[in-house]
């Protein structure tokens, strides 16, 4: 049975990886299971310079999902390529580096940066609900969102993989302009800007007032915007959105994706990366499916 995939030059041995910011640096999660297992690591956002992050409450529970205003708390490039980096680069799966930054230059500069030993792929974080300059700024311009693709692409020769947002009108347009730009794949969904106010203060729960929503709560809308991107590209796709089972995932998988991502769920089990990917074998047994790549957009819709 073959389970591996590839994204761009990228050999994972399984599709299954954790969701940037949900799966800390990866050995965070060593207690609870064998990272070398593991389709890939996704770095938590690493930035130009450290970041404290926003202040007040920065998680709410919703129902079926959660909300976070983070904003990126992270120990920036510098010690993400000391301190870190060394620690991680030890397991044998792919390392995967989510990068934000502010300016297009700063993203070019993060990449160039990141083009070390250890370092398998980038991901562009252009979808960050949370920060006020960057992130989401990029993510929600077609011409910004590829003039950040292009950047990077330029300055480093691993696979670049986009991050896309779904606070969009229209998600195939950002969809095509990052693959002109020479993405090598892209991820999605971000998380949908969302609030929740607390009736008895009549203040938003939250810090920074707005967050980003993940969990089951978004996973339908992810696997419908999934399936229309996959329709418009050729690059592939890393799918995720509420993911917390096997049976998630394959959705994923016949509405187009190549890989998919455990987010939120990490939170519930943190063993999801294994059950999920122990789950797609099972699936493939039963249904006598030797290859996972057959899945991959195989919906009759
Ligand atoms: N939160 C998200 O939901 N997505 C991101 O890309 C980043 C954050 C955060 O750090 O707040």
């Amino acid at each position: 049975m073959n389970l591996a995939v590839k994204i761009g030059n990228l050999e994972l041995k399984n599709p299954v990886m954790g969701a940037s910011g949900t799966f800390g640096f990866g050995k965070e999660y060593e207690d609870f299971l064998d990272v070398n297992e593991i389709g890939a690591i996704v770095t938590k956002g690493v930035t130009p310079k450290p970041r404290a992050g926003n202040p007040g409450v920065r998680i709410a529970e919703t129902p079926a999902g959660m909300l976070n205003c983070i904003g990126l708390e992270n120990p920036g490039v510098d010690a993400f390529i000391c301190d870190i980096l060394p620690k991680i680069k030890k397991y044998n799966t792919a390392v995967i580096v989510n990068i934000s930054a502010s300016t297009v230059e700063e993203y070019a500069e993060m990449a160039w940066r990141l083009d070390i030993d250890g370092v398998d792929a980038v991901e562009v974080n252009i979808s960050c609900p949370n920060v006020k300059e960057g992130g989401i700024v990029f993510g929600t311009d077609p011409k910004a969102a590829a003039a950040v693709t292009r950047a990077v692409k330029t300055h480093t020769s691993k696979t670049v993989i986009v991050k896309l947002s779904p606070n969009v009108t229209d998600i195939t347009v950002m969809a095509k302009a990052v693959e002109e730009a020479g993405a090598d794949a892209i991820s999605m969904i971000n998380t949908l800007t969302g609030m929740v106010i607390d009736i008895n203060t009549r203040k938003p729960l939250l810090g920074n007032i707005t967050g980003g929503l993940s969990g089951p709560a978004v996973k339908p809308v992810a696997v419908r915007m999934v399936w229309q991107v996959a329709k418009v590209v050729k690059i592939p796709i890393i799918g995720m959105g509420g993911i917390t089972c096997a049976e998630d995932a394959i959705e994923f998988m016949l509405a187009g994706a190549t890989a998919v991502a455990v987010g939120a769920y990490n939170f519930v089990d943190p063993s999801a990366l294994k059950v999920v990917a122990d789950g797609i074998a099972d699936y493939m047994k039963k249904h006598n499916i030797e290859d996972v790549n057959e899945l991959i957009g195989a919906v009759q819709a």
